[in-house]
């Protein structure tokens, strides 16, 4: 473990050093994209000033010693996530591109007509459309898991949608907008009962806790290397082996066969039977330099520091009059969404980014949540390792002045 307090890793992000419209930046966009440490972007300047070559091709040097890196890097994955073997890794842009994988290469060949995919309303767009579209091509049905009042997933809830008709249960382990933890070991019991298959959204988990999948009981798995200190571009895929192996490839072409004819094609092994093309190497490198530095920090120590600036977020903004906050009080994640009475969440993440603050204002690819609450969009500040009390004060400081700029 590193000998450094939370507090001092900001030094490790050269650009929290930037000065934004003559302020400090406090950086509070961290669900949308986490900033990067010097060490990751040194891994990917080094891959590509001294090892660059394309990947399990050619047998030259830097063609080995660029595998080697690549096939390293999914290594640090399996382990970082406790996958039982490197080959459930599969590399890919991102948490949308894992997802729409699973969709199109799983889902598309298991569900029949009338069979039920379950979803909840706090999906964000990239763990909803790929099973609209899975329903549309497979004659499935999608059936919600409703929210209780404070945007949480109840196991009564959870047990009321998923049923005899369930194949598929998709849901986010923590949601980007209300901050809420969602039970997916309890979910995970319930889509087993019925032999259905759990997919789990973890874009927002696995930066911020420690993840064994097989405690975990997902099915499968997706994440972004750019929400945890990665490049990106590179995202992850775990799923259960033989899960994997019944799949189907979504994008076909170089490295992922073993024989081509004029006519048919067979498939390479996993993982590379779906990482047709050239991959992202230098991402794959960079995600394994961030996934090392996570580790020096301690994933329990990141989780403990910002769900607790989640928390404090939330209890803070909630005491200012005018500030609606949303989701549950506790446990409550490092995402805290607001609303400022009577002015447009674009227009406070204005006044907030005139005194160098970074939020995010919209419907953060989650309609169908905003529709649930009754709002077409809102504010919200996120948190990541870097982030300290200051910056929740100039959270803080800045609605004191948003409510000014508007007299309210
Ligand atoms: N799922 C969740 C829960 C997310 O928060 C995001 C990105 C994604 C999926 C998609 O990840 P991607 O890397 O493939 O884009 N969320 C956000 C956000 O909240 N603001 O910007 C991106």
């Amino acid at each position: 473990m590193m000998d450094v307090t939370l507090v001092d890793l900001k030094k490790d992000f050269p650009i929290l050093a930037r000065p934004i419209n003559g302020h400090r930046l406090v950086y509070l966009d961290s669900a949308a994209t986490t900033q990067k440490p010097q060490v990751v972007i040194d891994a990917e300047v080094d891959f590509y000033t001294q090892h660059n070559a394309n990947v399990l091709r050619s047998v030259h040097t830097l063609a080995e010693e660029a595998t080697t890196l690549f096939q390293n890097a999914r290594h640090t994955v399996a382990t970082f996530v406790g996958a039982t073997r490197p080959e459930e890794i599969v590399f890919t842009r991102g948490t949308t591109e894992s997802l729409n994988l699973v969709a199109r290469g799983f889902a598309d060949k298991f569900l029949k007509p009338g069979d039920e995919i379950v979803v909840s309303p706090m999906e964000h767009h990239s763990n909803l459309i790929p099973w609209q579209q899975a329903a549309k091509r497979t004659g499935a049905k999608l059936r919600y898991i409703e929210l209780s009042p404070d945007g949480q997933i109840t196991l009564e809830a959870a047990q009321a949608a998923i049923g005899d008709h369930t194949r598929m249960v998709a849901v986010s382990h923590v949601s980007n907008v209300l901050g809420t933890i969602n039970p997916v070991a309890e979910i995970a019991e319930l889509a087993h009962r019925v032999n259905a298959v759990l997919v789990v959204d973890a874009a927002q988990s696995v930066p911020h806790q420690p993840i064994d999948v097989s405690q975990l009981g997902a099915d499968f798995l997706a994440f972004s290397g750019h929400k945890m200190c990665g490049p990106t571009g590179i995202g992850v895929l775990w799923g259960r082996y033989p899960l994997l192996v019944e799949s189907d490839p979504v994008i076909y072409g170089g490295e992922m066969i073993t024989y081509v004819d004029r006519e048919t094609a067979t498939w390479a092994d996993l993982p590379e039977k779906f990482e047709g093309g050239t991959p992202n190497i230098a991402g794959a490198v960079g995600l394994a330099a961030a996934i090392h530095y996570l580790e020096g920090v301690g994933m329990e120590r990141i989780q403990s520091h910002t769900q607790e600036l989640g928390e404090m977020a939330f209890d803070r903004l909630q005491a200012i009059p005018g500030v609606t906050v949303y989701g549950p009080k506790r446990p409550h994640s490092a995402v805290v969404a607001f609303n400022v009475n009577r002015v447009h969440p674009h227009d406070v993440a204005q006044v907030f980014d005139s005194l160098g603050v970074a939020i995010r204002a919209g419907h953060h690819c989650a309609q169908p949540l905003m529709q649930w609450l009754g709002v077409g969009s809102t504010a919200r500040a996120s948190f990541y390792l870097y982030n300290d009390h200051q910056d929740i004060e100039a959270l803080a400081h800045a609605i004191e002045e948003t409510k000014r700029y508007f007299r309210q």
